[in-house]
């Protein structure tokens, strides 16, 4: 077995998910100034390495995707970031692209980009630690959307980020994100996303991507959430389930689901729904960012000192995926 088979399987053992702590320093700017914390380096550093201290990581959080900010940080005992989360049993990544922007023939619509100069730096991130990547691309339904440029576009620079990775012996997360906001329905969330992740794999293997060797991080199958409709987590369970059986090769390890929007509890119960009827070899985790994150933030907010109670949050959320990518949550462990 290959060594990056084996450090993707390990990411996703047992029930363990990944922590998408990789915000940048906008969206975290955001989320922080959004339960009334000022945004600072130090803050920012604060809140992630109460996340990163805690009990869960050990049972729950095989990998924790960094920002750049953070992989560079020293820890309050100082030691580097990528240091604490390994001593923590976990395995530390790191998001590569530098962000969705406008696609040039296609203006509402974005590319990601970050290829220029990737080689140096996934050396540079190897060095500091890193065992896997991530990157981001962005489509969004509408009438006319996601167009072929954009398919094809965001397709090939995920397969040219995954070969560059892989050169440098760590484990490419490949995430296409078919967002959630607008009116489109389950179906049509369906068709979009099976198109989307068919041409990623076509494009990663003509690149001639280890397979075996990465992660795909997609979104479930959802209506839109200005869709009049509204459809069941067993509806969600059995159209991602198809999709992904569909559009998904046989020798990928591991898909790891994005939240996308849900609330926690939402994004907890699909996935357990999930695993509950995955007939497929695939491992089905979770690789969080606001589902993980969102009550330990609002907790933490109203007392930044109370780092026991905000892990107990977290620890909370955390062991309550772990169960749902077992399939055995329920919601009486909630209360
Ligand atoms: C943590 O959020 C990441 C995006 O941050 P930026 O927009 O600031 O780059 C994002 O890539 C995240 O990893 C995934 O979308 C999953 O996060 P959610 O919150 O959807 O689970």
């Amino acid at each position: 077995m290959s060594e990056l088979n084996n450090i993707a399987l390990k990411i996703l053992e047992k029930g363990k998910g990944i922590l998408a702590a990789d915000e940048s320093t906008g969206t975290m700017t955001t989320r922080l100034e959004g339960v009334n914390v000022p945004s600072t380096p130090q803050n920012r550093l604060l809140f992630r390495e109460i996340l990163f201290s805690s009990s869960s990581m050990r049972e729950c959080i095989g990998g924790v995707i960094l920002y750049d900010e953070t992989i560079k940080q020293e820890s309050s005992k100082k030691n580097k970031i990528p240091e604490l989360i390994s001593e923590m049993g976990s395995a530390p990544g790191i998001k590569v692209d530098i962000g969705a922007k406008v696609l040039a023939g296609s203006p509402d619509e974005k590319i990601t980009e970050g290829l220029d100069g990737l080689r140096d730096r996934l050396k540079e991130y190897f060095q500091l630690g890193a065992k896997f990547t991530k990157w981001r691309g962005v489509y969004n339904i509408t009438k006319n959307y996601p167009s072929q440029l954009s398919i094809q576009s965001n397709a090939h620079a995920l397969a040219r980020y995954s070969a560059l990775v892989q050169e440098c012996n760590m484990v490419p997360i490949v995430e296409p994100e078919v967002l959630m906001e607008g009116e489109h329905s389950a179906k049509e969330c369906f068709e979009k996303t099976s198109e989307v992740i068919k041409k990623c794999f076509d494009e990663l293997i003509l690149h001639k991507v280890d397979l075996k060797g990465i992660i795909l991080k997609p979104n479930m199958i959802l209506s839109g959430n200005k869709s009049k409709e509204k459809i069941s987590g067993e509806e969600v369970a059995k159209l991602t389930l198809k999709c992904l059986k569909n559009s998904v090769p046989t020798e990928v390890p591991g898909i790891a689901f994005l939240s996308g929007g849900q609330s926690e509890l939402e994004a907890t119960e699909n996935l357990n729904l999930i695993n509950k009827h995955n007939d497929t070899n695939f491992v089905m985790s979770y690789s969080y960012g606001r589902a993980l994150q969102q009550s330990a933030l609002k907790f933490w907010s109203k007392n930044t000192q109370n780092i026991v109670g905000t892990q107990k949050v977290f620890n909370h959320r955390a062991r309550m995926n772990t169960l749902a990518a077992q399939g055995r949550w329920s919601k009486d462990f909630e209360s």
